[in-house]
């Protein structure tokens, strides 16, 4: 069991060993351009933001996640803020190794690099839906709304793929990153 702290110890979850871990990213950044019958494109400014998706919630879970891609035609902008009816507050999340134990972490905003990119995607970057008003079943979509520093506002629609879903490219099954066995932050 990983070790647990008062502060993240609802993020706590294990991690598979290395070799699976970057064969994962290797299949997610491939994937990264993947054309999608789920995905809808949206344009703000010079971003464009692909393949809004969220996985389904495992049974009755209170918490979710979504990712999406975003390229970047112009300067340096950075997504600082998620909201949206569908869960009680959104927060931007991390993941960082400590020690061989994978944790999640919140942060306050997300990079996207002028002339470049990011993705928010499982293992990496991700939109945690805290407090999810209703399970989230596969085919459903929601709307929210992300905010960049400089771009501004865009609400858009997050489609939700499987419980099991890594991504645009099909994904791989992997399926001990859930956050659905996870319990709410206190
Ligand atoms: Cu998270």
């Amino acid at each position: 069991m990983p070790r647990a702290d008062k502060e993240t110890s609802h993020d706590l979850y294990s991690f598979p060993p290395l070799p699976r871990r970057r064969r994962l990213v290797a299949a997610a950044v491939a994937g990264f351009n993947a054309p999608s019958a789920l995905a809808r494109d949206y344009k703000l400014g010079g971003l464009s933001i692909a393949h809004p998706w969220a996985r389904a919630s495992a049974g009755p879970a209170r918490n979710g996640a979504a990712f999406l891609a975003i390229e970047n035609a112009g300067g340096a902008d950075r997504l600082i803020a998620i909201s949206g009816e569908v869960c009680e507050r959104a927060e931007l999340h991390t993941h960082m190794m400590e020690g061989e134990v994978m944790k999640m972490r919140r942060v306050q905003s997300v990079e996207v690099p002028a002339k470049g990119s990011a993705a928010l995607q499982p293992g990496g970057f991700h939109i945690m839906l805290v407090g999810l008003k209703h399970p989230l079943q596969e085919g459903e979509r929601f709307p929210l709304t992300l905010t960049f520093e400089t771009a501004g506002e865009i609400t858009v629609e997050f489609a939700v793929e499987g419980v099991g879903s890594m991504g645009p490219q099909g994904g791989t099954g992997h399926d001990t990153m859930d956050h659905g066995t996870m319990t709410p932050a206190n």
